[in-house]
């Protein structure tokens, strides 16, 4: 008997209201605090690298400090790494022994933190790396034919017992799908890990569960890495960061290059500005706590939302520029002028064809004088000389209607003052 789906808009709703979502990628590289790849780039053979499991005992692991950070940052959801590239689980699996309730951490991490969330009022997500170092079939398909079907056998098993051992599950968070194409006849990534056998799987047990497209198939969202670029209007999209430089999602004992909070909040806003959504990353040092550095980033970023979160929280596209100074965000006739670079007392909008009734300054409260010029420049004045908040400051302005960008026919009428 086949479970009904809902639609794809139906699925989608909590997701555009989000906008804000915390990553973590935990697991046994946070011992070694060089980042989750360092099997791989250090070549750290299977069985050496596997004793790691023996000192993971996460004592300070602690979901409720996850979940409750993650909300206190304005973040409504959360995508926990169940399983990395490296094997191994933070869940209960069957079909391993490689996994932290088996070894010496004896605890169901995944099985804390889907509670955690859920307590937290957070929607859950679970990353699952389908690729697994540890077996030679992974890099060598053809020579390693068995191998690579035990590890293509051992993700359909894992994902099952995912979507069925830890209730309701709202992401499925796909990852390392990559494939050596061309090696034993291998086309695409699809067909190498029979994707639409398992996702199809997942949906009956999920139905309302939003897949990414990082198993060779494109499902519900598209999933920018380290930049924060939309995708076509009506296409669920998540732009996922790191807050360090780009080297490490897992625990980097030295991480140089933290981001600051403008940056970070920079790109929520971009993020926002393309009806996409932001999932930055925490890597929890080996103790289970996540560091001071990342800690007091959200929390700064969750104040800022605390007074500007309606112009992020279900945001819509908005085609107004916004120029050197910052970009808009929209809300059917309610128009958010995001500010990064504060001009002074007046801040100028070009092109804008209709009508604006009000303005005021989400920081402050205060009232914003609105004048518009018969070439579109909508003129924003009465504004501090200094820019009220260090961070990114908010301009709302109400439209007569949805707010549109005048189309230059001839685009240098603006030098004769006309449109
Ligand atoms: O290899 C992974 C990496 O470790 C990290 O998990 C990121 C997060 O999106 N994804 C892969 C690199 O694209």
């Amino acid at each position: 008997m086949t479970v009904e789906i809902p639609t794809y808009e139906e699925r989608m709703k909590w997701f555009h209201k989000a906008r804000f979502g915390m990553f973590i990628h935990f697991g046994l590289y946070a011992l070694h605090g060089r980042g989750e790849w360092v099997m791989f780039n250090e070549r750290i053979p299977a069985d050496e690298y596997a004793k790691l499991a023996w000192q993971f005992a996460p004592r300070k692991f602690d979901a409720s400090a996850w979940a409750n950070l993650a909300a206190e940052a304005g973040m409504k959801y959360m995508v926990l790494t169940s399983r990395h590239h490296d094997g191994f689980c933070l869940f209960d699996s069957k079909v391993s022994d490689f996994t932290a309730p088996k070894t010496a951490a004896k605890r169901d991490l995944v099985g804390e933190y889907v509670k955690a969330c859920r307590k937290a009022g957070l929607k859950v997500g679970l990353y699952y790396s389908l690729l697994d170092w540890r077996f030679p079939g992974y890099f060598e398909p053809g020579r390693y034919a068995e191998s690579r079907e035990a590890m293509v056998r051992q993700f359909h098993a894992q994902v099952r017992e995912l979507m069925t051992n830890y209730g309701r599950i709202d992401i499925l968070w796909y990852d390392g799908g990559w494939v050596a194409h061309g090696q034993a006849g291998i086309t695409d990534q699809a067909t190498f890990w029979r994707s639409k056998e398992v996702n199809d799987m997942a949906r009956q047990l999920q139905p309302h569960i939003l897949i990414n497209n990082r198993s060779g198939i494109e499902e519900d969202l598209d999933t920018p890495e380290q930049h924060v670029t939309a995708s076509k209007p009506g296409r669920g999209w998540e732009s996922c960061m790191t807050i360090g430089d780009s080297c490490g999602w897992g625990y980097v004992r030295n991480s140089p290059n933290m981001k600051t909070v403008p940056q970070l909040l920079q790109h929520l806003v971009t993020a926002a500005a393309g009806e996409g959504n932001y999932l930055l990353n925490c890597g929890p040092q080996p103790d289970g706590a996540i560091r001071k550095e990342e800690a007091v980033r959200l929390r700064a970023m969750g104040k800022w939302l605390k007074v500007n979160g309606e112009a992020i929280y279900g945001s819509q596209r908005c085609e107004l520029h916004g120029g050197m100074i910052g970009r808009w965000t929209r809300k059917d006739n309610v128009g958010y002028f995001h500010i990064f670079r504060w001009p002074g007392q007046e801040a100028v909008a070009p092109l804008v064809a209709t009508k604006a009734l009000w303005a005021k300054l989400l920081s402050t409260g205060g009232k914003v004088k609105v004048r518009q010029e018969c070439n579109g420049r909508l003129i924003l004045s009465g504004l501090p000389a200094k820019a009220p908040h260090p961070y990114a400051n908010v301009i709302k302005v109400r439209f007569a209607e949805a707010p549109k960008s005048i189309k230059e026919e001839d685009k240098s009428l603006w030098l004769k003052g006309q449109a």
